[in-house]
């Protein structure tokens, strides 16, 4: 399969070639551009009702009463809803991607501000929010645990009160490696860096918000739920357990997804409310959030406290990692992750190194904060685990006055040992580091740049140079040891050759904006020879295509893109048949050319799969056991994760005035394998970095003592927009995925996981004559100056 693998880069040169297309134009744009696009919030049905959803403005109360009778009698208004009236159809409560439950509507009490308590349903948006300020909710107001520090002081208030028998904070422990071993490494080295390292809390900040539009038939008894979800399937089967609907009576459709970035993963309140609401009243119900919904209650991402240790020997040898995380998972564990792995894959924190040691221990708790959540482009808890590693080596080439390209080409893993098995036991498939990081280095000019930077700073001027090497695990994955509440992670595919040789391919994946409509046509296309303009891809659509479990996690190149190229194979063999008895002439003697099965030596004799396509439509015989028809399924169970890696390179400027950080530029060499659609990649990897930009610099959810949110507009909440980011320098090195079928690994959140560390190291290398040698996320002007001053760092 390697060797097949190669032939993929003949998408780099679409003009010779009958297919690849490398650089397509997107399939999808023509609509996009046009204004075309059909999202959530553009169903309208008829007679469709508004829901709105009243929420807590307290971090932590008792709920003590809730009058609804004022709203209800509101001319336009249908339904008011509360937590007393879900708990008596016991649908209260429901179960999150992490096996916690999280209330749909507080019962008891609430648990985070912004927290979902009553619901109302009316003839128009207007009125229904209207409604909302005529509910009369009393409360008493409880202490709020904020400070993810002190949540497992003896004295915290409980918020879990809810779970039996619950009397702290604690939500899971979690350990990986070998802790005798790595104390012993850890002792006997020459050097060891200890430094605490926050990733703060982030939120993906999609462009559209989340949102669902519920229609429920009565007398079919069907449920129709447009949302808008990463994960199509996942959500049905979790509203049959839920609502108990049985599966093959609820249709969820994801259309047209205006960004995910993993706020879509989760399962929200307001899609349940939604679906009740349509139940209750017998019309169509559309919820969609408004921007402070979003940014208040609905996935976060990060809330890492690390500490980082590093042990090396005097000249530059890595010899093991240890760290100790506090994670703050919030009111409710509403973590999308496999069930294995609570804390994600975080325990690839080793990084691309050869090292003989590691240990990571993590405790998670909860607070009075919104239910998360390891959504934006988070690789599942990569993010962090290679902020980590990066930022520590860092600080240890710091401490041994070593150049951090030479510390991190010292330690690289090296070619010839992958599969390389991780010291916490991750098996990188493949990888060939150092070439991609000395094409980085080429591309910075980093000699030349260190040298520029010594000049500066004889001049008193703040450059840094600031370089990351991440390695990521990505394409969720492995059905023996990878499931989401039980579901495992493999995903189907269908393909379906219609008379005239035109094709369509159903997945279980869905795009947010990856241009899976594209790329997927492109791995059909390589396999069979049709045009990719002749293949349509349908996804977002559980009556329309094959069970699978989604979009997140850079998965679906890895696992649904194998099964694309799989059942396109599939399809290829039966095709082979067929030209054999149409041919005239033994399988053996047909060889495939890119669209055609032509008879070995005699290239004048070939069926083209057009050809093939009709004749196996078409009146007359075929081979002895070949059915009619050209289509085939399958469902693809990976054998492993890709290791997708990159090195990236940041050049930073800091006025000494003002404290303000200006990203000069950024290289970024990334290694996703054999290349699908170069320009896409380009897309998603541009995307990525502006999203690197905004955690390093700009974006936080912070909260003040009381339990507010203080990020709950865009004017708080920043994020980066064209003139914070630089021109993007990319480049691409490729080494293969040895098991995958067309050799490639995913890249989707490649860009977020590597640029963070890489900005923050450029920035504290430019604070280097100051003595520093950390400062957290994100490096505001203001963070950066008190740097500058020797100021405690905030906590
Ligand atoms: N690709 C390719 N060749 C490869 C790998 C990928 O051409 N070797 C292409 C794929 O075919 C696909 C795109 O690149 O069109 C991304 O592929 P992949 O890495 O498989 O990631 P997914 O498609 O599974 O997308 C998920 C990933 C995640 S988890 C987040 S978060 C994120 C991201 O994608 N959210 C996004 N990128 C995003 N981009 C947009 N526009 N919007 C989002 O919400
Ligand atoms: Cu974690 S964000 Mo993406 O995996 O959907």
């Amino acid at each position: 399969t390697v060797q097949d693998a190669g032939k993929l880069t003949t998408f780099e040169d679409n003009d010779q070639k009958p297919v690849g297309h490398g650089r397509m134009l997107r399939k999808e744009d023509p609509r996009f551009v046009r204004g075309r696009g059909r999202y959530t919030d553009d169903v309208q049905l008829p007679g469709m009702l508004h829901l709105a959803i009243l929420r807590s403005p307290f971090a932590h109360a008792k709920i003590v009463s809730i009058d609804t009778s004022a709203a209800a009698a509101l001319p336009k208004v249908k339904a008011v809803v509360t937590g007393a009236d879900l708990a008596a159809q016991g649908l209260a409560w429901m179960p999150t991607l992490s096996n916690d439950v999280q209330a749909v509507l507080a019962t008891d009490k609430v648990r985070f501000q912004g927290q979902e308590v009553a619901f109302v349903v009316a003839e128009d948006r207007y009125a229904a929010r209207d409604a909302l300020e005529l509910i009369d909710v009393e409360y008493e107001v409880l202490d709020p645990v904020i400070d993810v520090r002190k949540a497992l002081a003896p004295e915290a208030p409980v918020i879990r009160d809810d779970l039996d028998g619950k009397t702290n904070n604690h939500c899971f422990d979690w350990e990986t490696g070998d802790k005798a071993a790595t104390e012993a490494v850890f002792a006997a080295a020459d050097v060891v860096v200890s430094q605490d390292i926050v990733y703060p809390r982030v939120h993906p900040a999609p462009m559209e918000t989340c949102g669902a539009v519920a229609d429920f038939d009565p007398v079919e008894g069907k449920l129709k739920l447009w949302s808008t979800t990463q994960a199509p399937h996942a959500h049905r089967t979790l509203y049959a357990i839920v609502a108990g609907i049985p599966e093959h009576k609820i249709q969820v459709i994801s259309p047209d997804i205006g960004g995910g970035f993993g706020n879509k993963v989760p399962i929200y309140p307001g899609y349940v409310c939604a679906i009740v609401a349509s139940i209750v009243t017998g019309k169509p119900v559309k919820w969609m959030e408004d921007r402070s919904e979003n940014l208040i209650s609905t996935g976060f991402a990060r809330d890492y406290i690390m500490r980082g240790e590093i042990a090396a020997t005097r000249d530059g040898k890595i010899l093991g990692i240890r760290t100790d995380v506090l994670a703050d998972h919030g009111a409710f564990n509403g973590t999308a992750a496999p069930v294995k792995y609570p804390a994600g894959f975080f325990g690839v924190f080793t990084g691309s190194y050869d090292i003989e040691a590691a240990y990571c221990s993590m405790t998670a708790v909860y607070t009075n904060k919104a239910p998360g959540g390891v959504a934006y482009a988070c690789s599942f808890r990569i993010t962090e685990a290679v902020y980590l590693v990066e930022r520590i080596v860092d600080c240890l080439a710091a401490e041994l006055g070593m150049d951090p390209a030479e510390l991190r080409l010292k330690n690289f893993i090296k070619p010839e040992q992958f599969p390389y098995t991780t010291k916490t036991g991750w098996v990188y498939d493949s990888g060939d580091y150092e070439p991609t990081m000395r094409l980085a280095m080429d591309m910075a000019g980093y000699a030349d740049l260190r040298k520029e930077q010594a000049e500066k700073r004889e001049r008193g001027e703040l450059m840094g140079i600031g370089i990351a090497f991440f390695t990521e695990a990505v394409g969720a994955g492995p059905r023996k040891d990878m499931d989401i509440l039980g579901l495992g992670m493999a995903d189907g595919c269908e393909l379906r050759v219609h008379p005239t040789g035109k094709a369509v391919v159903r997945l279980s994946v869905q795009s947010q904006g990856q241009g899976h409509e594209t790329t997927f046509a492109q791995i059909v296309a390589e396999e069979i020879g049709i045009p990719p303009a002749d293949i349509d891809v349908v996804h977002g659509d559980t009556d329309n295509t094959p069970f699978g479990l989604g979009t997140y996690g850079s998965r679906s190149t890895p696992v649904s893109g194998a099964a694309a190229a799989l059942v396109a194979r599939k399809v290829r063999d039966k095709a082979r048949l067929i030209a054999s008895a149409m041919l005239e002439v033994s399988v053996a003697d047909l060889e495939w050319e890119k669209g055609a099965f032509q008879v070995k030596g005699d290239p004048g004799k070939s069926v083209t799969i057009q050809d093939i396509a009709m004749r196996a439509h078409g009146a007359g015989d075929l081979p002895e056991g070949v059915e009619g028809g050209l289509e085939a399924q399958i469902c693809y169970n990976p054998s492993n994760l890709t290791y997708p890696h990159g090195a990236y390179i940041c050049v930073v400027d800091i006025d000494p005035g003002t404290a303000v950080v200006k990203v000069r530029r950024f290289i970024a060499v990334d290694d996703c394998g054999n290349r699908i659609n170069p320009m896409i990649i380009e897309g998603q990897v541009h995307g990525g970095l502006t999203d690197g930009v905004g955690m390093a610099l700009m974006e936080m959810i912070s909260f003040d003592e009381d339990g507010n949110c203080l990020g709950a507009s865009l004017m708080d909440y920043l994020i980066p927009t064209a003139l914070e980011v630089p021109d993007w320098e990319t480049g691409f090195t490729v080494t293969p995925s040895p098991h995958h079928p067309i050799g490639a690994k995913g890249v989707g959140e490649s860009a977020t996981v590597g640029s963070p560390p890489a900005i923050v190291n450029a920035v504290v290398d430019a604070l280097a004559p100051f003595g520093i040698r950390h400062a957290d996320m994100p490096l505001t002007p203001s963070r950066v100056w008190d740097a500058m001053r020797g100021a405690p760092q905030p906590p």
